[in-house]
């Protein structure tokens, strides 16, 4: 690739198109075709299976958005799960709490673990950190055979196409319930209300029969389709609206704020509708 419009394609009909100045790196590894480009807006850039994981201009907000809400909702976060992620971009954002004992991260492509440190050194930057446990792995299999183990769990996926498929079916929820403490949290990015509804409804509906407190918030993340990005948050006992002012401390943040912490959560009424709010 040099110096062309590369387009995600989004739906049948719709897509979004980015002016590539060069192609950086392309392979089709054991699970997926990864690519990393050097752009002229949004700087070097991720794709898997030609859609978009992470831009390193605007990565700050899904990666703050995955980490922060469940790290601040948790009263003592020690013991923290990453299920893919491999961009290092959450793992970042979790070495920014300081309870946080040991993050453990399992993506099943090690490729992506290689050369996001390569190419998006900004966001792969705390891989190296003594608290965290790189595992080149199947994360469904990882939480299969754990139990009573994570005080918050975060899956970090691509979209529900290729390995990331069994990372939206309930089973692999009720995996999550049990390999977390029992007053533990997860957080699944949950795609975007515009071209994913169905899929939005299913998980929602999946979740709270799992978890009694299972809530759906937003963020704005450009390069993502449709630019409304959702998540699932689950929690057996604490509640993510709930927190007290004195829990929040000072780390540094782009997107993330404690007002907007309880604000992503405000939905506009047609994703309220699939929430089931
Ligand atoms: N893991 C990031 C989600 C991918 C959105 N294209």
């Amino acid at each position: 690739m040099a110096g062309f419009w590369f387009t995600e394609k989004q739906t049948e009909n719709f897509g979004i198109t980015i002016k590539v100045n060069k192609t950086l790196h392309a392979e089709q590894t054991d699970f997926q075709l990864l690519e990393m480009a050097e752009t002229e807006e949004w700087g070097n850039m991720l794709f898997l299976d030609g859609m978009v994981m992470t831009s390193e201009k605007d990565e700050f907000v899904y990666h703050e958005m995955v980490a922060h809400v469940p790290l601040f909702t948790h009263p003592n976060p020690e013991n923290v799960l990453v299920v893919g992620g491999g961009d290092g971009g959450v793992i970042r954002e979790i070495m920014k709490h300081p309870q946080v004992k040991k993050a453990t991260l399992v993506d099943i492509d090690g490729k992506v673990i290689e050369f996001s440190k390569k190419y998006l050194p900004s966001i792969a930057s705390e891989l190296e950190n003594p608290r965290v446990d790189v595992q080149v792995g199947d994360g469904f299999m990882h939480i299969a055979k754990s139990e009573n183990e994570y005080d918050v769990i975060m899956v970090d996926s691509t979209e529900p196409v290729g390995p990331a498929v069994n990372l939206f079916t309930k089973g692999f929820y009720a995996g999550i319930s049990k390999a977390l403490k029992e007053d533990g949290i997860f957080v699944a990015q949950s795609d975007n209300p515009w071209f994913k509804a169905d899929l939005i409804e299913q998980v929602q509906k999946d979740v709270k029969e799992i978890f009694p407190i299972t809530r759906l918030y937003i963020a704005n993340i450009p390069t993502y389709p449709s630019g409304m990005w959702c998540f699932t948050l689950g929690s057996k006992k604490y509640d993510p609206l709930a927190v007290e002012d004195a829990r929040f401390h000072d780390i540094d943040t782009k997107y993330y704020t404690k007002e907007l912490h309880k604000a992503a959560f405000v939905l506009p009424k047609f994703v309220k509708d699939l929430a089931g709010e």
